[in-house]
């Protein structure tokens, strides 16, 4: 059979038209490590990460794959025009690609629509044939039961944050994992439903823990969008996690504050923080969005939840709301500060393409940028109602920055969970880091999830040029 080299990309962020280059990036994308386990043994393959290496785009290589999410098609777009330009085949795929083809096709010989498991060899042996369609997409979702093992050991290693012995013991990085997809909420500036559906399918937990026994040690990232969101299978993938002794984060869903034993379990098998997405404390604002499970939730008691069980919290929260005001993004931090939330992580409302936000901002004719590098979480990229576009990046810094100023972090590091006997210290580093590195980010007008220590900083990447940036 013929041998072929295949280079797989994940984009950087543009900022004003030029790659965004970092000292160390903190998570790898699963898609690129996942494709690979996902390609035939005559691909010989090559990962690269645009923002921590040069492309060399005069490589040998007989294809190249990109992977992208909204804010990376952009830069997606120069890379591929590079290899075409050369003649080198390329094809994009994921979730940013997915949702703008039309934006994508004429730079690409090949985009594939959506999830690749139920196309991937296909294209392969489409183009070894020498036939490579223009657009592929599965008729339907795939099923979760015989997912491969991720190839992480493709990673140049070397370039990603490293955690410290008292999270993991292992050479590799963070390790993004998935045990389901799916999401059964339909929130309005959400790609996740529309991507991989609103009916939840569960990859079989041995195979997960297979997974996790391939990285011994590790730390790992749970990416479900909410690990808990079948309870009893939660509870068992928790008490199967027990023994493996790793130290993960993963993302959660509010709803799982009710259920205590759930709890203890995660922290037991190792969570040391949960990521979850309360975007606002005003009902209105949930309201408007279809964020329906967290309207009334009392947030104090949920954070005493996770804290009780052993576990901080990181609480995303969103900005740009049609129901806020100057006054209620203010009061947005207050709260935040005054909870002692441990992280914050926070976003202006972007409407990706694909989602119910875009549809309607779009209808409305509020949509300012169709910039994709500006959909990153920190540009007003549409018109917002209560306040203009620059005065809502504005107040985004300034309250990003207020949750991150030295006197909040100390102030609510009295609330950080202690863990007691044996690993006494491993919260507390966990959030002590992640505090200096969002603080460190937010300084350079960087998105901490952008993903990782920044080289050159201030970067002045405005989409709306009168926003004034406080220091
Ligand atoms: C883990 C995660 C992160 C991690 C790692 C990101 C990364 N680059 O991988 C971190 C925390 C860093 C992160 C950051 C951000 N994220 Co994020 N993240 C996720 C999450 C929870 C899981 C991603 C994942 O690993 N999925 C599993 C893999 C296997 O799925 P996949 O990548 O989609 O790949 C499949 C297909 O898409 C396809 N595919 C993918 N690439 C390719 C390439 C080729 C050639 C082919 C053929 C197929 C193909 O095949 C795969 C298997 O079917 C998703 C939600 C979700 N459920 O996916 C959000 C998500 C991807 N993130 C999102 C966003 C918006 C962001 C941020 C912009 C937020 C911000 N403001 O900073 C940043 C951008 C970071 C950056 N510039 O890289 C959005 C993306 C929206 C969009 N349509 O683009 C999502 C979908 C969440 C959402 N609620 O809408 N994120």
């Amino acid at each position: 059979m013929k041998s072929y080299r295949l280079q797989l990309i994940k984009p950087a962020q543009l900022v004003n038209g030029k790659p965004l280059k970092l000292e160390k990036a903190l998570t790898p994308t699963r898609a690129l490590p996942y494709l690979a386990a996902l390609t035939p043994g005559n691909f010989d393959i090559l990962i690269t990460d645009d923002s921590l290496d040069e492309i060399d785009y005069d490589a040998k290589v007989d294809l190249v794959g990109i992977t992208t999410l909204i804010s990376q098609v952009p830069r997606a777009i120069q890379i591929a025009d590079q290899f075409r330009s050369r003649g080198v085949k390329v094809i994009m795929g994921g979730v940013g690609a997915s949702a703008v083809p039309d934006l994508v096709l004429p730079h690409v010989d090949c985009l594939v629509i959506g999830e690749a498991e139920n196309v991937w060899d296909g294209v392969l042996a489409d183009f070894a044939a020498g036939r490579l369609q223009h657009r592929y997409q599965a008729a339907a979702f795939c099923s979760m039961d015989n997912l491969p093992v991720s190839r992480f050991d493709l990673l140049k290693t070397s370039a990603f944050v490293r955690p410290g012995r008292a999270i993991s013991k292992s050479a590799l990085p963070r390790i993004p994992i998935e045990t389901s997809r799916g999401c059964p909420h339909g929130c309005a500036f959400c790609s996740v439903t529309q991507y991989f559906g609103r009916t939840m399918r569960f990859r079989p937990i041995e195979h997960v823990i297979a997974e996790m026994r391939h990285y011994p040690g590790a730390y790992f990232f749970l990416v479900d969008d909410n690990v808990a969101a079948d309870r009893p299978r939660a509870k068992e993938l928790f008490r199967a996690m027990i023994p493996l002794k790793n130290r993960w984060i993963g993302q959660f869903s509010s709803l799982a504050a009710a259920d205590p034993e759930l709890l203890d379990l995660a922290r037991q098998s190792g969570c040391i923080n949960a990521f979850v997405g309360v975007e606002s404390f005003h009902a209105d604002s949930l309201n408007s969005v279809g964020k329906r499970h967290n309207v009334g939730k009392d947030f104090g008691k949920m954070l005493a939840a996770f804290r009780s069980a052993g576990i901080d919290l990181n609480v995303s929260l969103i900005v740009g709301f049609d129901t806020d005001t100057p006054q209620t993004i203010r009061e947005t931090t207050d709260i935040a500060i005054a909870l002692k939330v441990h992280l914050m992580t926070l976003f202006i409302l972007t409407p990706i393409p694909g989602t119910q936000l875009h549809a309607q901002l779009d209808q409305e004719g509020r949509i300012l940028h169709r910039d994709y590098s500006l959909y990153d979480g920190t540009h007003a990229v549409f018109r917002p109602r209560n306040m203009d576009a620059a005065e809502l990046e504005t107040l985004y810094w300034e309250s990003f920055a207020r949750f991150y100023s030295i006197g909040n972090i100390a102030r609510r590091f009295s609330n950080v969970v202690r863990w007691p006997l044996n690993h006494p210290v491993t919260p507390v580093i966990y959030t002590g880091m992640g505090n200096r590195f969002y603080r460190k980010t937010i300084q350079q007008r960087m998105h901490p999830l952008c993903g990782g220590s920044v080289v050159r900083a201030p970067l002045a990447h405005k989409a709306n040029p009168q926003a004034g940036i406080p220091r």
